[in-house]
């Protein structure tokens, strides 16, 4: 496989960014190290510089569930370009937005437009802090909810990725406050209310891990998470940013019946387009300014060009049976890669929820950061490798889950699974 220009490109781009890349894990660091330099996607694939092309389950880490350059988003954007692309003022655009998700996701009943899921996440702390008037926030190890200061302690996804447990540059004061539990374990997180009573602002999690690979919550631990927090009188926010819209239609909080008060969401709500948003009840939300005393504010916060993205993208996967056909896809995927791997001998954990799925290269079963980080990072490397030769594009972290979009067809699904067979075989 040539990828002469992906080369030369990241030679002269390491001259520019840090790593040569705008996101570190684009880095491919932990594969590797040399990334592929993208020229255009167009439904399930990429197509890089030097003319390979590839199935693409990264699908720009969640975002693209109608696939790249899908027509009726592509021409969202286009008629909403012709009038503009930010007004800095209210637009009706943000209002039909809004309600789309609020139908997905009735537990928000007030939100507000960001521009990414970290400004998300930032913002619904800070508004927990200020609505509890408590400081102390609780993670969970091997969690990621974006690059916040208070948010990079123990966290997943890059951080992990790159093997640095904590950020240099964040205050120990800062990290101070935040409490870091174990996932799916309740005795952790009691243990930590028990040592700072009435101290707890909020907890925060992804009802599914996906920054530590894919690791579904065990019965009984969100639902013992809502539980102590109401009990402490603590804010519990369901960070969606990844499970929203890709754990089913209703995001994690539908599929396991559970009312967080506060939701994070980003990624497929901007429908390829820069979008965040953070919201739920109403009596925390109205703390926001202008209403309330709690500052946070946006220059494209809203802009219509990226509400008329996330506006096609969601009335894409309205349907029921659009989800009844992705979760196929995804079930037929990954029991593809399980059967390849019984077949080849290799020890691997396949976990899925929804159409986000990991594939781990370890004998544990992953419960949370401690099982998954033993996985073989070595062998994962290897594999990532040989399905890029086979033109499969998998994200390049034994720590990130993959996903599948509405275009991923049952014949990429099985050029997919025969590119697996491949890999674990040689
Ligand atoms: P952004 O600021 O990257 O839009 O969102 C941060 C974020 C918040 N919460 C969750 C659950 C997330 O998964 C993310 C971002 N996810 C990573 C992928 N694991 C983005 C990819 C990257 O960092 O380049």
């Amino acid at each position: 496989m040539n990828i002469n220009k992906s080369i030369t490109l990241f030679q002269e781009a390491q001259t520019i960014f840090p790593g040569g890349v705008n996101s570190p894990v684009r880095a491919f660091r932990a594969v590797g190290g040399q990334p592929i330099f993208i020229e255009r996607g167009e439904g399930a694939y990429l197509f890089d510089v030097d003319g390979n092309r590839y199935i693409d389950y990264v699908l720009s880490w969640g975002p693209l569930i109608t696939g790249h350059a899908h027509p009726k988003v592509i021409e969202a954007i286009r008629q909403a370009a012709l009038k503009g692309t930010s007004y800095g003022a209210p637009s009706p655009l943000e209002i039909d937005l809004a309600r789309s998700i609020m139908d997905f996701m009735p537990n928000i009943e007030m939100l507000r437009f960001v521009n990414s899921g970290t400004e998300a996440t930032m913002s619904a702390l800070r508004l927990a802090r200020a609505y509890t008037k408590r400081d102390k926030i609780l993670k969970f190890d091997g969690c990621y909810h974006g690059h916040a200061d208070m948010l990079l302690v123990q966290a997943g996804s890059g951080v992990a990725t790159l093997g640095l447990p904590d950020s240099p540059g964040v205050p120990a004061t800062v990290a101070a406050d935040t409490l870091v539990a174990n996932f799916n374990d309740l005795d952790s997180v009691e243990a930590l209310f028990k040592k700072y009573p009435d101290q707890i602002a909020g907890i925060i999690v992804e009802p599914v891990a996906g920054n530590m690979g894919v690791v579904p919550p065990q019965p009984g631990f969100l639902e013992g998470l809502r539980a102590i927090t109401s009990r402490e009188g603590s804010v519990l926010i369901f960070d969606e940013v990844m499970t929203g819209f890709r754990v089913h239609r209703g995001g994690a909080q539908t599929r396991y019946n559970i009312k967080p008060d506060l939701t994070t969401l980003g990624k497929v709500i901007g429908g390829g387009l820069p979008v965040g948003a953070y919201g739920g009840r109403k009596e925390i939300m109205q703390m926001v300014a202008p209403l309330g005393p709690m500052y946070q504010a946006g220059t494209l916060s809203g802009n219509p060009l990226a509400m008329s993205a996330g506006i096609a993208a969601l009335s894409l996967i309205k349907g029921e049976e659009c989800w009844e056909k992705l979760e196929k896809a995804a079930d037929k995927l990954v029991s593809g890669i399980l059967s390849a791997a019984k077949h080849a001998g290799i020890p691997i954990q396949q976990t899925r929820v929804g159409t986000m799925f990991t594939t781990f290269f370890s004998e544990t079963k992953p419960k949370d950061w401690n099982t998954v980080k033993v996985a073989d990072k070595i062998r994962f490397g290897r594999f990532f490798q040989k399905m890029l030769e086979n033109g499969v594009y998998l994200a390049p972290s034994q720590f990130e889950a993959g996903f599948i979009s509405t275009m991923h067809t049952d014949d990429l699904i099985d050029k997919t699974i025969a590119a697996v067979t491949e890999a674990f075989r040689t």
